[in-house]
């Protein structure tokens, strides 16, 4: 009985260590091949796309930007458990288990296969990690069996304890050699992104004709605890639906301009960088913002105004959607009149001087003022589709959001942050508002559900970026509850309905409680 019970957790650990070996193996192959995605973050890719868009927010919301690699570590912990399943049911014969293996890579080569970009190669890796499965998996389960065992002298008494200790050794030592095949292959599928390093040197050594930009005078408070007006790069957030980030090479890059167009326009990174380059402060914000949330952020951008380009293919009458679609297959569909009605709608290049970060879309994404990112801050751009609403769906579309999504005007208070405590008595109080592209007209702040009371804006280059607010509030000791609205130009106030980011992004004030003391 005990025997049996080892020789399940035996096999099982055969199953484990079978699946790390393939595993590697396929992360090293794709790693020399220098493809996007391993089999592995093709099946995490795949989880995200199939995941409903409710269930997706929700997930997001409970984990935050963690999302990712805990998908990364889910999907992994998945393959190794069925790996284990897989020993432990080719205990009984090899066959059986190789056919869980085969399942598991019929599962991965579909995934593959399906990912935007995929070509036959991408079969390659699921093809060598299941030959590693096939041959390691009986390697280390005979001995398990009594079946295969070194040493002649064991072998002349099968079925006696002798032999099935021997057996064990056996399968341990295997056991042992393959867990280091596993690592090295491991290690060598490390080199995974191989190609990204090509392109952050081509980014290192790009010299591109843009500036950093400076921050106009008075637009910054520079008050501790307040956001800075311009948010490095380092600090940008970041919100995709990639895995496999796209390492795309300037040389590699072209954009295709077509559909309801009078003539067809393809442009290399070249023919971008010799045009006529714009530069402007434009903030970004992504629609899955909660109240008070910090998914947006301010930047110099560089980059070909979007609006002459489509002067130049000849925007068909009829077209009122230009669908944008990235390296990886990501879709999105902004309005042709928002990037054509005179606003810095770009095509950027850079990012507060410096060329895109890999994350945030080099080498070419575009940039709306006014729009949530979702409708039209396609990162790793490749092509732009002159088209209908009514004829296409977009990838958040698809899942529950909306298909035109203007930022709605929100505020924030950066300072105090929530459940600080400060002394009592005069307090600074401060934040940002934005209503890109209509323009911050106040900013007014509520103490203890009382009266509200305007505070003052800083300066702003245009309407398209965030605002700085700051002002004092009186308070004595004890807690208190601060709350904020914004104005916009077109004299809407903020309502105080708090609604849900799905659809078309969150409502409500902003408010936090403070302790003065
Ligand atoms: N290719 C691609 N572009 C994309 C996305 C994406 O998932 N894939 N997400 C969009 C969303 S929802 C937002 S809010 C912005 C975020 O841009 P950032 O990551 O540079 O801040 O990118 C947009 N561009
Ligand atoms: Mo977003």
């Amino acid at each position: 009985m005990r025997q049996d019970r080892v020789a399940g957790w035996s096999a099982a650990l055969a199953g484990l260590l079978t699946g790390a070996a393939g595993l590697g193996v396929a992360l090293a192959t794709s790693s020399l091949l220098g493809q996007r995605l391993s089999p592995l973050s093709a099946v995490s890719e795949t989880v995200i796309e199939l995941t409903p868009g409710k269930i997706a927010h929700l997930l997001v919301s409970v984990v935050g930007q963690n999302d990712k690699p805990l998908l990364r570590a889910g999907t992994l912990v998945g393959l190794l458990v069925l790996a284990a399943v897989a020993g432990r049911v080719g205990l009984r014969s090899n066959l059986s288990g190789q056919g869980v293996f085969l399942a598991m890579a019929v599962v991965a080569g579909a995934c593959a296969l399906g990912r935007p970009g995929a070509d036959p190669a991408s079969l390659l890796p699921v093809v060598t990690g299941l030959v590693t499965w096939l041959l390691v998996l009986p390697v280390l389960l005979d001995p398990l069996r009594g079946a295969d065992r070194d040493g002649a002298d064991e072998a002349d008494r099968p079925d006696g304890a002798a032999g099935a200790d021997a057996g064990r050794r056996t399968f341990l030592r295997r056991a042992v050699l393959v867990g280091l095949g596993a690592a090295a292959a491991g290690l060598v599928g490390g080199m995974f992104g191989r190609k990204r390093r090509e392109v952050e040197r081509d980014i290192a050594s790009l010299d591109l004709p843009v500036t950093r930009g400076t921050v106009p005078a008075g637009a910054d408070l520079g008050l501790e605890g307040l956001a800075p007006w311009r948010t490095p790069n380092r600090d940008f957030y970041l919100i995709d639906t990639t895995i496999g980030v796209p390492a795309i090479r300037k040389e590699d890059w072209s954009l295709r301009i077509h559909g309801m167009v009078d003539k067809e326009i393809r442009l290399s990174y070249d023919d971008l960088l010799a045009r006529e380059l714009t530069e402007a402060w434009v903030t970004l914000c992504c629609v899955s913002n909660e109240v008070g949330g910090s998914l947006v952020g301010n930047a110099h951008w560089s980059g070909v105004r979007i609006a002459d380009l489509l002067r130049e293919a000849g925007v068909q009458d009829g077209a009122d959607a230009v669908l944008q679609t990235s390296e990886d297959g990501w879709t999105c569909g902004t309005p042709v009149q928002a990037l054509t009605d005179g606003r810095d709608a770009l095509l950027a290049i850079a990012m507060n001087g410096e060329p895109l970060p890999v994350e945030h879309g080099f080498p070419v994404r575009m940039v709306v003022p006014g729009l949530y990112g979702f409708v039209s801050a396609t990162k790793w751009l490749v092509d732009l589709e002159v088209t209908r609403f009514s004829d296409v769906d977009a990838f958040w579309t698809e899942r529950g959001w909306a298909e035109k999504c203007p930022i709605k005007t929100q505020s924030r208070i950066d300072v105090p942050r929530a459940n600080h405590r400060v002394a009592a008595g005069s307090v600074t109080v401060a934040g940002v508002a934005w209503a890109q592209h209509l323009g911050i007209d106040k900013v007014e702040v509520q103490l203890d559900g009382k009266g509200w009371q305007e505070v003052e804006l800083a300066r702003v280059p245009s309407v398209d970026t965030w605002v700085q607010w700051h002002g004092t509030v009186d308070v004595g000791p004890g807690v208190h509850r601060l709350t904020v609205r914004a104005t916009d130009r077109s004299g809407e106030t903020q309502t105080s309905v708090r609604t849900d980011v799905v659809p078309d992004g969150a409502s409500g004030w902003d408010s936090v409680e403070f302790t003065a003391e």
